[in-house]
């Protein structure tokens, strides 16, 4: 009786060797799973009727009939996993076109910020940044630029209330900086600002400005021209040449405005330089002593220097754009041209 019964339970498993062999999907394999293991199966059966059995002979078929499952069971995932990855390498076709994704682009403005900061960064400028809402004190005043002061038609303000303003420079920033942190100060502030000006392609309500300042003891003038120099270098190209020309701003004392050689026509002449072979890049000058003062920094201690420029127009001399609303209207037919810069 024990002998027919682990002949029965050997054919069963070679029997359902063969089959798990020769299944070629997985449909067939979870039916062959239930025929053989399950609770109708043969070996169940085997397993169900062994009570006319010695104890001997309980433990020897039991035993068989748990290693025939085992090893069916174990038969029945290899052949799973062989088939799973057959399938799949066979509906894999290496020459079918692949799935188009869309390929973003930076937005120019941001372009052009990060590679202002890498190259300042590199001469140790650090980054700040300030409130885009601000005080009257903050953006005039402390900046040597009182009430009715000349300087404040040079730019129309928003304004939001009698003394909270559209910061029109990133100066107050500067001017927060120097009230936190005694000198020396090295640092580069970015950020957006806002004019009340007529909108046109050459301005906007509002701009993106990288202003800079740097104070130590006995910073001079001949500072400022060499980092301005080193900049232009490094920005523009290692040949580019660059000015200074005199001018006005209220909150440095003497001011120069920037020219370098224009690079769209290597200084011959062109319409964007206006056949001057100069294209103007920013202003610049030394910290007036009044906001010094104003900030409680004693100016027969300490000098600086600070400067200033808009993005955009440098963004647009570099890429050739000639419409300053470009840079707002999120236009991809625009912005996707920056793809592969
Ligand atoms: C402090 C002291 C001095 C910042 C400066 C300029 C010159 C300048 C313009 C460039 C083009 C504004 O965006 S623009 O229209 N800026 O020419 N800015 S010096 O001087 C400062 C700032 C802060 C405390």
């Amino acid at each position: 009786m024990t002998q027919s019964i682990s002949e029965k339970l050997e054919t069963v498993r070679q029997q359902a060797l063969a089959e798990i062999a020769a299944a070629s999907a997985e449909g067939q394999l979870y039916q062959l799973k239930s025929r053989y293991t399950g609770k109708k199966s043969d070996l169940s059966a085997v397993l169900a009727d062994l009570g006319a059995l010695s104890i001997d002979e309980k433990r020897q078929i039991g035993g068989l009939a748990n290693t025939v499952k085992t090893d069916v069971l174990q038969a029945i995932e290899d052949r799973l996993s062989q088939v799973v990855q057959s399938t799949a390498a066979a509906s894999f076709d290496a020459t079918a076109p692949g799935i188009p994704c869309v390929v973003g682009s930076q937005h120019p403005l941001t372009m052009v910020l990060d590679e202002l900061k890498d190259v300042f960064g590199k001469m140790g400028f650090a980054v700040a940044e300030g409130p885009e809402v601000e005080t009257d004190y903050y953006n005039f005043e402390a900046l040597n630029t009182p009430k009715h002061h000349p300087a404040r038609d040079m730019q129309d303000t928003f304004y939001v209330s009698d003394e909270v303003l559209l910061r029109t420079h990133t100066s107050p920033v500067q001017v927060r900086l120097m009230e936190k942190q005694k000198p020396p100060i090295r640092a580069i502030m970015p950020g957006r600002v806002y004019r009340n000006e007529e909108i046109s392609a050459r301005s906007y309500c509002l701009f993106h400005q990288m202003e800079g300042l740097y104070i130590d003891a006995h910073v001079t003038f001949a500072d400022l021209k060499g980092t301005i120099d080193a900049f232009v270098r490094n920005y523009f190209g290692n040949s580019v040449k660059s000015k200074f020309r005199p001018s006005f701003f209220p909150f440095t004392e003497p001011s120069a405005e920037v020219d370098i050689q224009c690079f769209l026509c290597n200084s011959k002449g062109c319409p964007v330089c206006k056949r001057t072979g100069w294209l103007e890049i920013m202003g610049c000058g030394m910290v007036d002593p009044n906001v010094f003062n104003a900030v409680g920094i004693n100016p027969d201690e300490w000098s600086g220097f600070a400067f200033g420029m808009g993005i955009e127009r440098i963004a647009m001399l570099k890429y050739d754009v000639t419409d300053i609303r470009l840079f707002f209207e999120n236009d991809l037919r625009f912005l996707e041209q920056f793809k592969h810069v």
